[in-house]
């Protein structure tokens, strides 16, 4: 057994394990990362694209801003198409505020380097990781590298693990509730060297289903259509991908639609899920290990940066006066936020996808609903607030 000993074990090395410890590292706030991929594994994750101000700002106060400022677009507005209507919000009108847009695994990129560049310890092909004793004050974490069994003492257990990791199943199932919504569809996205056919996202309810038009940079499209959960990527030549997503989007668009070969094909399920408590004894859980969102209005990342937030700063209180208050209304903090995401992510989704079993009356409400955010400067103005991020 090797024995090691830091502040904080941070389980899972995405975006929000790499943050909160590079974040951790700016007030000399020592923390090992245990992932149990390779780093390119983890890069080559193509996930979100979208950050609200309050990821820009922590990325800055990580230092690791520099190539989202020069590379990352400021988007102030999105389009919406539904039937033959298309419209704008305006985000900068409705909110002074507006959104960048960078891929997640260039921010993921961005943070191992400055991890390595500062002597940050990652351990990655970690196995069967086990968090111990965290309702007491020296808690450990367990791990195994190449058949050698590691331990770390520590402080404080922070669960950055993703939906599927370990963290949220070390606290008892009789003290955690779970709240989940699975919907009847999933997203096909592809990734193509080719320019993005707009210069905002574009998102459309069509009576073939949902379409959303995205972009990385001025050769990088990013797109996704509504599928069938049974569906398969293999099942989808680009060219069927193509007409598809063309019969789907405003005529005007797809006219102009510069298509080429996928080099990213894949499909992910839509979920709600929130877990409750997020906090453990010594052990705090943060971003998809506590919560998913359907990734209509891209809340997923910005929802674990907010998580970091409260993190972060309930450790630099801890470390820098001795005081456990802010860590110890984590919990509380975190989910009022998580669950304001959570309601925006459904609306979103229900307001943009033809489920599979709707009714005639659904499909008049939807319509309804469009109509109205189409029509009211009030409703843009709600939804602006919410795709921007509301505040932590
Ligand atoms: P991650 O990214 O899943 O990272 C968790 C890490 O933990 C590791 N791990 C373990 N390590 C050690 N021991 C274990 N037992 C472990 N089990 C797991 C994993 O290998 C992994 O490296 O979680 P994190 O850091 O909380 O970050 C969350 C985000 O990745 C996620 O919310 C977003 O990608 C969601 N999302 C979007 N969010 C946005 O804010 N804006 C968007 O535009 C957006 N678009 C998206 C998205 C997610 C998508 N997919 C594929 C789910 C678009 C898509 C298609
Ligand atoms: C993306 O660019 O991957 C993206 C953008 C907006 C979303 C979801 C995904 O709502």
């Amino acid at each position: 057994m090797i024995r090691l000993k830091t502040k904080v074990v941070i389980i899972g090395g995405g975006p929000a394990g790499l943050l909160l410890s590079q974040l951790l590292h700016t007030r000399d706030i020592e923390s090992i990362i245990l992932e149990q991929k390779t780093k390119a594994y983890v890069l080559g994750r193509i996930r979100a694209g979208i950050l609200e101000r309050g990821l820009v700002n922590l990325i800055e106060e990580a230092g690791c801003s520099n190539r989202m400022h020069a590379e990352g677009f400021v988007h102030n507005g999105t389009l919406v198409s539904y039937d033959k209507e298309i419209f704008r919000i305006n985000f900068s009108k409705h909110t002074n505020a507006d959104v960048m847009l960078y891929g997640q695994n260039e921010i993921t990129r961005d943070l191992y380097e400055a991890r390595e560049k500062t002597g940050g310890k990652i351990e990655f092909n970690v196995e069967n990781v086990s968090v111990q004793d965290v309702k007491s004050a020296t808690p450990f974490v367990e791990y195994t590298i190449a058949g050698t069994r590691h331990r770390i003492n520590c402080d404080y257990v922070a669960g950055c693990d993703g939906f599927h990791g370990v963290s949220r199943r070390t606290i008892p199932r009789k003290n955690r509730r779970e709240y989940e919504k699975i919907y009847p569809f999933g997203w096909l996205g592809i990734l193509s060297e080719t320019p993005p056919v707009n210069h905002e996202l574009i998102y459309t309810n069509s009576a073939h289903g949902f379409a959303l038009c995205s972009m990385r940079n001025a050769n990088l499209s990013r797109f996704y259509i509504q599928c069938s959960l049974n569906d398969h990527p293999d099942n989808w030549t680009d060219a069927a991908f193509w007409r598809e997503l063309k019969r789907r989007i405003p005529k005007v668009y797809a006219d102009q639609l510069i298509t080429g070969p996928s080099i990213e094909k894949s499909i992910t399920p839509l979920r709600s899920f929130v877990t409750e408590p997020m906090q453990w004894g010594r052990l705090f859980l943060c971003g998809d290990a506590a919560h998913i969102v359907p990734p209509t209005g891209a809340k997923g990342l910005n929802t674990a940066a907010s998580d970091v937030h409260y993190l972060y700063n309930g450790l630099k209180e801890f470390y820098e006066t001795g005081s456990s208050k802010h860590l110890n209304l984590y919990s509380e903090k975190a989910l009022q936020r998580v669950w304001k995401s959570e309601r925006f992510s459904w609306w979103f989704t229900s307001l943009m996808h033809r489920a599979p079993n709707q009714s005639h009356f659904d499909l008049k409400i939807q319509n309804a609903e469009l109509e109205f955010l189409r029509s009211s400067s009030a409703a843009q103005q709600v939804m602006a607030e919410n795709y921007v991020g509301l505040p932590y």
